[in-house]
């Protein structure tokens, strides 16, 4: 697919200020500096649509930006981040629970993990909550592939998929923002979920 018009829309900190034109939502949620604002940007190819940095903890608010008025990608805060105040982590914490709760338009959630390393304590707890207890459909993206062999990129997925998801039919996916690869791919499984047309 080919974004035409990306537009930042809002930044928001309380459900007050979610949109309230109810187009469907695809939500990026994953460990801080996973790489979700990064994945925005490849996926609408633009540069610096969404804001992101080698250090974590960018994204502090819930940024939702429209995608050819067809849907937003949400970008959430990333968790896990120690350095971030306990009391700004409880606050990111609360924003990402209070959205995914709340989100009665949320059409797709991309998790976010990194290919190279085991699901974190936290990466897993999320998971368990998405898959098990949102009944919110869901994709897993293995992200920052180019870190790793092209030769061992499927098994690697394999493996990831293994360890979190041994019960469930969840798709799983390579993916790099580095190298722009696998981009088809992940449109492809996203227009099983939203009418992206
Ligand atoms: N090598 C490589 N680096 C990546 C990739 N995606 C993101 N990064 C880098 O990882 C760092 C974090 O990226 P962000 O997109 O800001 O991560 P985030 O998940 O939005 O982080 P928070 O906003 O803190 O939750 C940046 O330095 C990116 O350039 C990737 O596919 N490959
Ligand atoms: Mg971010």
């Amino acid at each position: 697919m080919l974004v035409k018009n990306a537009q930042f829309k809002i930044s928001a900190v309380s459900p007050k200020q979610y949109p309230t034109d109810n187009l469907p939502e695809i939500v990026l949620v994953g460990k801080s500096n996973v790489g979700k604002s990064s994945f925005i940007n490849t996926m609408v190819n633009r540069k610096k649509l969404a804001r992101t940095s080698s250090e974590p903890g960018k994204t502090r608010q819930i940024n939702f930006y429209n995608i050819d008025e067809k849907f937003y990608f949400v970008d959430l805060p990333g968790y896990g981040y120690s350095k971030m105040s306990k009391v700004e982590q409880e606050k990111v914490g609360k924003f990402i629970e209070q959205y995914l709760q709340n989100g009665k338009n949320i059409a797709l959630i991309i998790f976010l993990i990194d290919i190279r390393h085991e699901p974190s304590a936290n990466d897993k707890l999320m998971y368990n909550y998405i898959v098990n207890n949102s009944n919110l459909p869901c994709i897993i993206i293995a992200n920052k592939a180019d870190k790793i062999a092209v030769t061992k990129v499927d098994a690697q997925v394999e493996n990831l998929q293994k360890i979190l998801n041994p019960l469930k039919d969840i798709k799983f996916l390579p993916f790099s923002s580095e190298r722009k690869i696998y981009i088809e791919n992940v449109w492809n499984s996203i227009s099983n979920f939203v009418d992206i047309a």
